[in-house]
């Protein structure tokens, strides 16, 4: 197995994906397949005046964004600003979204995550994590922005999230690097005794928008890489899969490989909720944290095959399967057998105070389809048909979890991570369309020099898996969901907010307040101007003195769909958005005297570049 090692990690993945996959089953290239068959083309073509079946949300990695694209045509239609700046919004800029950002200026997101109600797509809600800076998010479906964001405690890279339970009860955030508890310093000589792989247990207040950590686990210090939840009869448990369970501090690539097995972490989160109820956590820096050697119960371990990557839930919730990563296995355990293993306490000794179930006892069958190597992750279509991506051998294979047997398969250019198929991780996923999310693009598009996009191919799976669309992406679409597009509804424009005191939507109540060395201004936007004060002799005009404090209260009055306005100062590094109807406040020091245009960045009616004002800051003395 060792010599897969320098496969995965090195310079030769890219060369062994081009080789493997030239000489696929087809015999054809992409280019020669797309050419020969017309009727891809009008698979994936929307007509003007259609619109696209499904919404693709792809996680942006480490831009920190999420990225909108409709399937078939994948044309990419909007970029949410997540964990990242973004001043093509204002978004990180205006003080609302830097205060959920908390001060950090880049993300990386990888796995975007539904909310559910009875274990389907709702349509309501976008979760998402950030392996960067460690912090959850979550995405109004209605607008398409980011309403809250929370930091979390103890974790260092929340990778192996956000997966939610089946009524969005609970979204888990395991850790992908082991840290001491509240991150203290503590030498790597006591990294068994000291350091945590800690998850975290996180609610969504749907009332108030607000996420919060309801409880935490201090699971042993091992690196923690995906998760699923599971599903009708598994609904109240949920799964994660482990690598280093080795404990290596160094030289990972080879270190935390040395064992044949790790470990799926099987638990019930219904058990550990109980335990938080009855008061079996301790209190940690206002955390409470579950540890599992002292306050036992609802946490088991599964050995598999080494470093485990993917871990996906069948839609009908009786199985999960693990890939192998440097095993060329998918492994499909039954959640049944483990029920009865834990009942019937079958455990094969303990790590850390946890039970290890007997491998045999959970494990319903092995697959290796020929010459697939690098199995990553698994979807489902309406049959239960699983879908796994094999990243070195580039291709997607289709199996059936009942029987093992291989019964398809497809090249993708190259190196696919995720896939992800139409209401994939739902109880009842749709068939039809699957997305590879490749890493590796190479010959695909112009080249743009050393460094090409990742790329998504559509795969046509009504019938034999067939590629019938490429779409470069930016970095980097680590996972995806999609979602039937008449599920999400939209609103038009932000309706009024009376309560808000920033707003403003009348152009006589606009007004330039100062308090001391604070200045706030109360303004609006409209087609084709900036009112901050309707009384001055220069309306679109805002006059500090330098080093006073300037709030920005800015609304936008044009209640009509599309006219959104934006706000600069130029060479003041500053800008934000107002959407139809929506208030945003800007909070700076003018700490630069001068005179410095003003101007909407949002191409907004003919006489957008009218649109402008200044902003005079009086030198001091
Ligand atoms: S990970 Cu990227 S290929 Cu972050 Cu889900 Cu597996
Ligand atoms: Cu408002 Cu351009």
């Amino acid at each position: 197995m060792k010599k897969w090692i320098p496969i995965v990690s090195g310079l030769l993945v890219g060369f062994i994906a081009a080789t493997i996959s030239f000489a696929d089953f087809s015999g054809k290239t992409n280019t020669e397949a797309a050419s020969s068959n017309k009727s891809n083309a009008e698979k994936v073509y929307v007509p003007f005046g259609q619109k696209d079946d499904y919404y693709l949300f792809a996680s942006g990695g480490h831009s920190g964004q999420m990225f909108i694209y409709g399937v078939p045509s994948m044309r990419k239609i909007r970029t949410i600003p997540v964990f990242s700046q973004d001043s093509a919004t204002g978004y990180g800029f205006d003080e609302h979204s830097k205060k959920l950002m908390g001060g950090y200026t880049w993300g990386d997101l990888h796995h975007p995550a539904f909310s559910e109600t009875k274990g389907d797509y709702d349509g309501k809600w976008m979760f998402a994590t950030d392996v960067g800076n460690s912090r959850a998010a979550v995405v109004d479906l209605k607008t398409f922005t980011t309403k809250d964001i929370i930091k979390v405690p103890n974790t260092a890279g929340p990778h192996c999230a956000a997966f939610v339970t089946e009524n969005t009860e609970y979204m888990f955030l395991p850790t992908r690097f082991a840290v001491p508890v509240g991150q203290k310093y503590e030498s790597l000589d006591d990294y068994s005794q000291k350091y945590r792989g800690v998850m975290s247990a996180v609610t969504f207040d749907e009332k108030n928008v607000k996420l919060n950590i309801a409880y935490q686990v201090a699971l042993p210090p091992w690196s923690y890489d995906l998760s699923d939840a599971g599903k009708k009869g598994s609904a109240d448990w949920a799964v994660m899969t482990t690598y280093n369970t080795e404990e290596s501090t160094t030289t990972m690539e080879v270190n935390a490989s040395q064992a044949d097995r790790d470990y799926i972490v099987l638990f019930n989160w219904k058990e550990l909720e109980k335990m938080v109820k009855e008061g079996k956590y301790e209190d940690v820096d206002g955390q409470k944290m579950i540890y599992p050697e002292k306050q036992k119960g609802g946490i088991y371990l599964v050995p598999v095959a080494k470093s485990p990557h993917g871990v996906d839930v069948t839609p009908d919730g009786k199985f999960f399967i693990a890939s192998g990563k440097l095993a060329p296995t998918m492994t499909v355990f039954s959640f049944e057998k483990a029920f009865k293993a834990v009942e019937n306490k079958e455990f094969a000794g303990e790590r850390n105070g946890i039970p290890i179930l007997n491998y045999k006892s959970v494990m319903e069958r092995e697959v290796n389809p020929e010459n697939a190597l690098g199995p990553l992750h698994t979807q489902f279509d309406d049959k239960g048909m699983a879908y796994t991506t094999m990243f070195i051998s580039s291709e997607i294979v289709k199996w059936d979890p009942k029987t093992g047997k291989t019964l398809d398969r497809v090249p993708v250019q190259y190196s696919p991570g995720h896939s992800v198929a139409a209401e994939g991780d739902t109880v009842s996923p749709d068939g039809h369309w699957l997305v590879a999310l490749n890493k590796i693009a190479k010959d695909t598009y112009l080249s743009v020099g050393p460094s090409h996009p990742e790329s998504m191919q559509l795969i046509d799976i009504s019938g034999k898996m067939k590629v019938i669309l490429s779409a470069p992406v930016d970095p980097e679409p680590h996972y995806a969901q999609m979602i039937k597009a008449d599920k999400i509804k939209t609103i038009n424009v932000y309706p009024k907010d009376t309560k808000n005191p920033d707003a403003v939507y009348k152009q006589n109540d606009t007004k330039i307040v100062r308090k001391g060395n604070e200045v706030h201004v109360y303004g609006i936007a409209m087609r084709s101007r900036f009112i901050f004060d309707h009384k001055a002799k220069r309306p679109d005009v805002i006059e500090v003195n330098q080093g006073d404090h300037v709030f920005i209260h800015l609304t936008n009055i044009d209640f009509d769909e599309d006219i959104t306005h934006g706000f600069a100062i130029n060479s003041y590094d500053l800008n934000m958005e107002v959407q139809p109807g929506q208030t945003n406040t800007m909070e700076f020091t003018a700490d630069k005297a001068g005179t410095f245009p003003i101007y909407c960045t949002n191409f907004c009616s003919a006489l957008h570049q009218e649109m402008n004002g200044y902003f005079l800051v009086k030198p001091k003395n």
